[in-house]
């Protein structure tokens, strides 16, 4: 038999590996950023060659069968942690660098939301801030293949919903940012008891860099899904996508 040719490149690794998965897996896995490190973080194990690699990906496989309907469990918790575990620094990430932040106006801003609502009337700061306040500290799992524990506070986003009269039976909230990033999510996961409306990060108001004004912090999906920024928010059973779901990454991006 001839020796297989040794693998240098992680990209090929990847690739090849991702050959002999079936179509199923493939297509679930098969998001452009999916690096060794991302895939090392999500089966848990660390993948250095290809025989790692192939396991990985068959445990990942198998795990997702499961994943799915075991994820989105609206009654099902995300791990917390004590704060001593929060990292510092916690990292940024968006679709540009650090110093193309956006600089949102305090004074200005007004949180507008629109579609399946009862009360259309767009949120000052000072009265998002008046809402019922809670914080968690859970874990911000990116799929460029790094994760981060930090503390979020601010308005559970069932009650905000509430507050508005959402269309709780409606299918999708979608949000549109300073940055022009935009996503969407299904309506139990906005209901779950961990999504936050957050307006601070660890105990201060949240930083430009993690989002100012407002984010919304959901522990259960991955960070794709948590828009920074939220300039609006709307109610619609008409499927929203968002920046990375319409270039192939999952919708559900659960983590
Ligand atoms: N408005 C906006 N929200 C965004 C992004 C972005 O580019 N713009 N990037 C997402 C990604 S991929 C990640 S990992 C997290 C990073 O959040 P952090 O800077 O607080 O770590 O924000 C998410 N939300
Ligand atoms: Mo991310």
């Amino acid at each position: 038999m001839p020796k297989a040719k040794p693998h240098t490149n992680p990209d090929t690794i990847l690739k090849e590996a991702m050959e002999r998965l079936d179509a199923p897996a493939r297509r679930l896995f098969l998001t452009r950023s999916l690096s060794l490190g991302g895939l090392a973080l999500l089966s848990g194990c660390g993948v250095t060659d290809s025989r790692g690699v192939e396991d990985a990906l068959a445990r990942i496989s198998r795990f997702n069968d499961r994943a799915q309907a075991w994820l989105f469990d609206p009654k099902r918790l995300a791990p917390t942690y004590p704060d001593s575990m929060i990292t510092r620094p916690f990292p940024f990430n968006a679709f540009y660098g650090e110093d193309r932040v956006p600089r949102v106006d305090a004074e200005g801003y007004r949180l507008e939301v629109g579609g399946l609502v009862a009360d259309r009337h767009a949120w000052s700061l000072a009265e998002l801030n008046a809402l019922p306040q809670t914080d968690q500290v859970t874990r911000h799992i990116c799929v460029e293949g790094w994760s981060a524990i930090g503390k979020w506070g601010g308005v559970p986003f069932s009650t905000f919903l509430r507050r508005v009269g959402a269309d709780l039976d409606a299918k999708y909230v979608g949000f549109k940012c300073a940055d022009d990033y935009h996503t969407s999510i299904d309506m139990p996961t906005a209901l779950h008891p961990q999504t936050l409306l957050a307006l601070t990060y660890d105990g201060e108001t949240l930083p430009a860099r993690y989002g100012f004004p407002m984010k919304l912090r959901m522990p259960t999906k991955l960070g794709y899904k948590n828009p920074k920024h939220v300039q609006a928010i709307f109610v619609t059973n008409t499927y929203p996508g968002g920046y990375w779901e319409d270039q192939g990454y999952n919708w559900f991006g659960g983590s």
